[in-house]
């Protein structure tokens, strides 16, 4: 057995059975060993942020690591963005990047680079294979890595050599450390702080899963405390039936207006909120001056362990969590699509069970009211703010549920980054329904021209912030990579196209013009 092929089996056995390929030369052995390994499923993407992105939709449904496959440097570097949404959500991913043989990495070929040096911002963990017999227990600490909580990236390097010589050794699972349970001080500290006026129990990260959110719903109605989650969560339980979970939003004057009642604050995988960006004249902390935070438990901690002490220490155990009921929001009128008239038909077009990934940028705004008593569904947002993820997540999310449905609301100038997933969708018939938000702008920026202090600004200016000229296809777009489309402009035809591409399996795509 050669190293690539000890790396598969090993990968297998510590069971980490997709990888989101983009190959090389210098991992030809590890194709090849696909071939001879049964149960490692291959999704080929044609860009790497595809790969780096649908490994971490997969982890945040699946809650196990997928592998990439990359390219060397380069490619590596054209998988990082996604890489570091990934970094910022708490995904755990196996990234396997092939590197020249060591024989080789001396003599400066084109594709040589420093592939350390471009892993490491992103990953917490990095190591390059030293020999072909170490391979496969390098395999079994990167998933080890991978799965410690929250879930980390782990980049394992693997130089040609490393994988083409005989001498592989398969490697056993090996356990990730058990996340830190609560400190039993802060946890009295905690309870006491809820039981105060203008307390606020705030959760992020790991945390809004359905059983923590129910332990989190007891104690809000047991104390008396509110109940908030950060702007941007990995994932989310969401709909009719389930604790109702605000977000701090996301402009700065309603976020600083949302937090303002509060002067003690406990944190369960959650952060001190922070502004996503600096603003002239105003605070970066969101909170008001002189709140009070009790940090119960970071998102490497055991989250559900901490709610589960905080349930006993409120006396919350019998009381029961104040849940959404099941609502929808009348169907408005037939009128042009904007971010107020779509909401409406989104939340109607939600189904049970459904995954619902989330890159409107500015047209979101009234989905998260319109949907909180919509069918039961998980919502998954981006942390790091580095656009261009959705699409990719969604590949990676429906490769780990295909018995669910995935709704990718996506905003033209994000989809535009990172489009290639839409072949992948194809190839893998994997059931997903695009929504193309069209405004045809980096609309969220003009608002943010004006926030950061810029009058009037001039034509150049906002042409920086227009996407018409040309004004993007993406019916072509999507056709010409395989994923059937259609075109709508007002709410009746956003209706009718969800209900029909809800219906139809495999991936659709709808461009709704705004
Ligand atoms: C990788 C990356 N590049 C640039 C940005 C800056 N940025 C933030 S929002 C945005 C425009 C978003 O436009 P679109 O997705 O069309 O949504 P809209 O604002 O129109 O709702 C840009 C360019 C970013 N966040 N990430």
């Amino acid at each position: 057995m050669n190293g690539a092929e000890s790396l598969v089996r090993s990968l297998l056995a510590s069971d980490v059975d997709v990888c989101f390929t983009n190959p090389g030369t210098s991992e030809m052995h590890f194709v090849a060993a696909l071939d001879h390994v049964p149960g490692m499923r291959s999704v080929l993407a044609l860009f790497e942020g595809v790969a780096t992105g649908a490994a971490d939709g997969y982890w945040r449904m699946a809650r196990k690591p997928a592998s990439t496959l990359l390219h060397l440097g380069p490619g590596l570097a054209n998988g990082l963005a996604n890489l570091h949404n990934a970094k910022k959500a708490g995904s755990g991913i196996v990234n396997i990047v092939g590197e020249h043989a060591s024989t080789h990495v001396a003599l400066d070929a084109p594709l040589t680079a420093d592939i350390e040096g471009i892993a490491r911002p992103m990953s917490a963990w990095v190591h390059t294979s030293l020999s072909t017999a170490e391979v496969g227990a390098d395999a079994a600490r990167a998933v080890q890595q991978a799965r410690t909580t929250p879930g980390r990236v782990a980049t394992l390097i693997l130089p040609g050599d490393t994988a083409w010589t005989e001498g592989g050794v398969v490697a056993e699972a090996l356990m990730p450390e058990a996340p830190e349970g609560p400190d039993a001080a802060l946890v009295e500290e905690a309870a006491k702080a809820l039981a105060l006026e203008g307390s606020l129990l705030l959760l992020g990260a790991g945390a809004l899963t359905e059983e923590n959110l129910a332990l989190a719903g007891k104690i809000a109605a047991a104390t008396g405390c509110t109940l908030m989650s950060e702007w941007a969560n990995p994932r989310t339980e969401r709909g009719a039936g389930r604790v109702a979970m605000p977000r701090v939003p996301y402009p700065i004057d309603l976020a600083l207006k949302a937090l303002e009642p509060y002067g003690k604050i406990v944190l369960l995988g959650a952060r001190e909120p922070i502004g996503f960006f600096a603003y002239p004249g105003k605070p970066a902390r969101l909170t008001r001056p002189g709140a009070e935070f009790v940090p119960l438990a970071t998102a490497a901690m055991d989250t559900g362990a901490a709610l589960e002490a905080l349930v006993a220490a409120t006396g919350a155990g019998a009381t029961s969590a104040l849940i959404e009921v099941a609502a929808l929001p009348d169907l408005p009128p037939l009128s042009p699509l904007t971010p107020k008239t779509l909401a409406p038909v989104i939340a109607n077009a939600i189904r049970e069970g459904m995954i619902v990934v989330d890159e409107t940028v500015s047209s979101g705004g009234h989905l998260p009211e319109a949907t909180r008593g919509a069918p039961q569904h998980s919502l998954l947002q981006n942390n790091g703010g580095s656009i261009g993820y959705g699409l990719s997540v969604s590949v990676g999310a429906a490769v780990a549920c295909p018995d669910r449905k995935v709704l990718a609301l996506i905003s033209d100038g994000s989809g535009m980054y990172v489009p290639q997933g839409l072949w992948t969708m194809a190839r893998e018939g994997l059931d997903v329904t695009i929504v193309i938000l069209a405004n045809r702008a980096y609309n969220i920026l003009r608002g943010e021209l004006t926030n950061v202090g810029v009058q009037n600004p001039g034509p150049r200016a906002i042409d920086m912030l227009s996407l018409d000229r040309p004004t993007l296809d993406w019916v072509s777009l999507a056709r010409g990579m395989g994923v059937e489309a259609t075109r709508v402009e007002d709410t009746a035809q956003l209706a009718l196209a969800l209900a029909a591409g809800l219906d139809t399996p495999g991936p659709v795509l709808i461009e709704a013009v705004m």
